[in-house]
């Protein structure tokens, strides 16, 4: 089933309908930029992150196409320092970009992604207000995943650019993977317990330095994603808005948690699109540990 008739069929509101596929519609043009768009540019974004010719490419093509469609009032990206109003909006919506996560992993040719939140109205709101979430990851496939709170499902690009459903209600298995990002030498000694106690149990390192893939793959077999605050940086390298929010949604919806080592990610009200946050997003069995090992530790 192709992706539009899927989201009539669910009885999807049909403003969000057209803002899904507006996405699903782009996918072929930011990723025929991967030929052309590539490496480094001489800007960085508010991070101080150097910025790839691709970050700034897929940020104003999806830029563009919402301001022409008028379907939000507000659009957060990462490359943006600044929310961007849209004059004339037919709705409310607030949406909150990360225009291609992991973007410096394309010249080693490996899976990146575009990650999205959904919002009633302004972005600057607790995830747990969201109307949905989407991702779509550029790798051997280009996939799009969705929620809008009935459901996780998954669709594949075809030659065409259009999308076909290939998994319904996808819910997070058990499984014994982890993906631990920042440095070993400078792990907390609460986060240090739950890793160590992680291997332990047999947990294999799956961690590829692309979020939105190493959660897809968390999402598909289980375990553990984590970026965590860490010796001298107490909110971690991650954004609560653009990577945290819409991913923790997508697998909370899938049966999952998602916490930053204390509580839920979805109940943190962000104070500016820039909040760093530390980010535990899997299983519920691996959140319910760290939150009790972190909690046992008084931070
Ligand atoms: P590190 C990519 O730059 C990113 O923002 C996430 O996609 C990824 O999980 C993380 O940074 C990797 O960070 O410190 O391991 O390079």
């Amino acid at each position: 089933m192709k992706l539009e008739e899927f989201l009539k069929t669910k009885g999807t509101d049909e403003q969000l309908t057209r803002l899904i596929m507006l996405f699903s519609k782009q996918a072929a043009n930011i990723k025929a930029g991967f030929l052309s768009a590539r490496g480094a540019v001489d800007t960085q974004n508010v991070y101080g992150e150097t910025q790839m010719a691709l970050d700034k490419w897929a940020d104003e093509i999806l830029i563009a196409a919402l301001r022409e469609s008028k379907l939000v009032s507000w659009i957060a990206t990462e490359e943006q320092p600044d929310i961007i109003e849209v004059e004339g909006a037919v709705n409310p919506f607030g949406i909150t970009i990360d225009p291609l996560d992991g973007s410096s992993l394309i010249d080693v040719n490996l899976a990146v992604g575009t990650i999205v939140g959904i919002y009633p109205g302004h972005v600057l709101e607790p995830g747990n207000t969201m109307l949905g979430a989407l991702y779509i990851l550029y790798g051997p496939l280009t996939t799009l995943t969705y929620t809008t709170g009935s459901g996780v499902h998954e669709f594949v690009m075809g030659e065409d650019g259009n999308f076909t459903l290939m998994q319904e209600n996808l819910t997070i298995p058990e499984g014994k993977i982890y993906a631990p990002g920042a440095l070993r030498k400078d792990y907390l000694p609460y986060h240090k317990k739950f890793i160590e106690q992680l291997e332990l149990e047999g947990y294999k390192l799956r961690f590829s330095g692309s979020f939105v893939a190493d959660v897809h793959q968390i999402l598909h077999k289980g375990g553990m994603f984590t970026y965590p605050a860490f010796a001298g940086n107490d909110t971690g390298k991650l954004r609560l808005l653009f990577e945290g929010t819409p991913m923790g949604k997508m697998v909370i919806e899938a049966g999952g948690a998602a916490s930053n080592g204390k509580g839920n990610l979805l109940d943190i009200k962000p104070t500016a699109v820039s909040d760093r946050i530390p980010i535990y997003i899997g299983g519920k069995k691996e959140i319910a540990l760290i939150e009790s090992y972190t909690k046992d530790s008084g931070t």
